[in-house]
């Protein structure tokens, strides 16, 4: 019987690190006046439940589960432009507090579902009384749009188990195929977004003094 308060223990605190640090990002873009290529973080440690599924589904013997499960702590940045990815994994690899060991890009390869963003696994040094320990943890870098459909093809997911009625399926590809569409909108329109949103902080700004 694992101890899996202890065993999670390093994980929760690894987010809890990670996305302070990452949220930090965000407001040193707006120290500077510059956009920001993030627009929120989130973390989370996988549920017991969805680790003992995925592990079942996997084949991954729990006394593996650190070498074998790369996403039991998860970060998620979310982007406001598909170019803002990139320039977030840039600024991912330039940090020397941990260590990139995997880059799966499903923007360039998207998955059958329809499925889009970029994952980068690192391995990430967290202190302990006992010392340190590296560990593996999943960093989702998507846009908004992106983000939208992978939440509610998630919850369907969990509805329905994986098995989609063929309906449902469909509605899921073209429902991809428009978030596709509306990245690509908002990119053509990006100079003219960024440039009302100065313009509204700037307003903000002088209300607020
Ligand atoms: P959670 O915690 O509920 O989000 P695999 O499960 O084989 O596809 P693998 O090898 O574990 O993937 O790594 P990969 O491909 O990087 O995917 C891991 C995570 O990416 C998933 O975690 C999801 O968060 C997200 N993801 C991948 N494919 C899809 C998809 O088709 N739809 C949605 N909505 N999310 C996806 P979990 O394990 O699902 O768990």
């Amino acid at each position: 019987m694992k101890n899996w308060e202890q065993f999670l223990a390093p994980y929760k605190q690894a987010v809890d690190e990670l996305k302070v640090k990452l949220k930090g990002m965000r407001s040193q873009f707006n120290q500077e006046d510059e956009h920001s290529p993030i627009e929120f973080v989130t973390g989370r440690v996988k549920p017991i439940a969805s680790i003992l599924d995925k592990a079942n589904v996997k084949g991954i013997p729990l006394d593996k589960l650190e070498t074998e499960m790369q996403d039991i702590a998860g970060l998620r940045m979310m982007c406001p432009f598909v170019d803002d990815i990139i320039r977030v994994v840039e600024l991912l690899r330039k940090r020397n507090d941990f260590e990139i060991v995997e880059e799966r890009d499903y923007i360039l390869h998207k998955k059958k579902s329809g499925y889009r963003s970029y994952h980068v696994v690192i391995t990430y040094p967290v202190q302990t009384i006992k010392g340190e320990k590296r560990i593996l943890m999943e960093i989702q870098i998507r846009t908004l749009a992106m983000n939208f459909w992978a939440t509610i093809e998630h919850s369907l997911n969990y509805k329905y188990k994986g098995q989609f009625p063929k309906d449902i399926q469909m509605r899921l590809q073209s429902a991809a195929e428009a978030a596709f569409r509306l990245d690509e909108e908002m990119s053509t329109i990006r100079g003219e977004i960024q440039e009302a949103q100065a313009i509204f902080n700037r307003k903000k700004e002088t209300k607020n003094n």
